[in-house]
């Protein structure tokens, strides 16, 4: 399915295409007459789109306003309030774009639980960045899994990045404060750093990061620039479990969506959103270092119910 994104505007709209079928249904059939059972369907339908309770309940109620304004405003009015209305909750396009820093290296901090993309992440926007002429650096913070420092230095290789690692089973908060100081050394503009996949609810795990986040913090002012939390688009609610618990170790500033390309549920960004305040800044759509996407809310916007009918 990921090969189903290739260039740019098409691939764009190709990562909420599923989304679009899975609501689309439900406002076509509001239609002829929005009611009860027809919000009642979107309702429905915006839950099994992962949108989540509290923003189904907001986006609902909006649009039972719109209904009680008069029989009048009918199918569309109702999409444009309801598409006004997620675009309300996702902010500006401002909210969803990288930070850098103004002087030094820009520093990137990627964390999440195991398996769900972190390092092939850290590739991909390594890739990206370096394609638009910046001098990138990652640091294999991955200590603990064995192969995980093999598994991004060679795509460090392929794309042609700087790599820092450090020893097996050593300090990772260590290898952080040696990759700010190579970058520093060396002119380079964005530091990736990856670590390893930890589950939420091991706290010595946790604490581990929380060091790398100190180390970081007190080595370069104002660093991490992004505190990145990898998310796997397939699980759905318990991606809001995962992002509550690392919120409460490291300031998470953006989400990576990954894995995008093998849900249909999307509704995840906002849901994230509404209940967090934490922006989705890129999204994943597949295994090759192409496939990563900056998360363009308006796009999403447009994308939810489908073109006008
Ligand atoms: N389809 C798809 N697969 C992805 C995507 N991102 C990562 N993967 C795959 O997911 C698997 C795990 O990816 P990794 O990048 O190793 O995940 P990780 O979070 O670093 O894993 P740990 O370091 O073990 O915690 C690999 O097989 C990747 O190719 C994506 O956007 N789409
Ligand atoms: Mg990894």
């Amino acid at each position: 399915m990921s090969r189903l994104y290739k260039t740019g505007p098409e691939r764009k709209k190709g990562i909420w295409k599923s989304l679009v079928d899975l609501a689309l249904t439900d406002v076509r059939v509001a239609a002829g007459g929005l009611d009860e059972t027809s919000l009642e369907a979107i309702e429905e339908r915006l839950l099994t789109a992962d949108f989540g309770v509290a923003a189904t309940l907001r986006l609902v109620d909006r649009a039972e306003a719109e209904l009680r304004r008069g029989k009048a405003r009918g199918h569309a009015a109702v999409v444009e309030s309801l598409k006004a209305e997620i675009a309300e909750i996702l902010g500006s396009p401002d909210d969803t774009a990288l930070a850098t820093a103004t002087d030094g290296p820009t520093v990137y901090l990627v964390v999440g639980v195991n398996g769900v993309g972190k390092t092939t992440s850290v590739a991909k926007l390594a890739h990206w960045l370096a394609g638009r002429g910046l001098r990138v650096m990652v640091a294999a913070a991955d200590t603990f899994r064995a192969g995980a420092v093999a598994q991004l230095e060679t795509w460090a290789e392929r794309i042609g990045v700087d790599f820092l690692k450090g020893q097996q089973g050593g300090d990772p908060a260590a290898v952080a404060f040696d990759a700010l100081e190579a970058a520093e050394a060396r002119g380079t503009d964005v530091v990736l750093i990856d670590t390893a996949g930890r589950l939420h609810t091991n706290r010595g795990l946790m604490q581990e990061l929380e060091k790398i986040d100190r180390v970081v913090r007190r080595r370069i002012e104002g660093a991490p620039h992004e505190t990145l939390l990898v998310l796997d688009a397939t699980v759905g609610q318990n991606a809001m479990r995962q992002l509550e618990a690392f919120k409460s170790s490291v300031d998470v500033s953006g989400i990576v969506l990954a894995k995008m390309d093998s849900s249909a549920r999307g509704g995840i960004v906002v849901a994230l959103r509404q209940e967090h305040g934490v922006p989705v800044k890129l999204v994943g759509t597949g295994e090759a270092l192409e496939d990563l996407a900056a998360f363009d809310p308006a796009a999403f916007v447009e994308a939810v119910f489908g073109p006008e009918p």
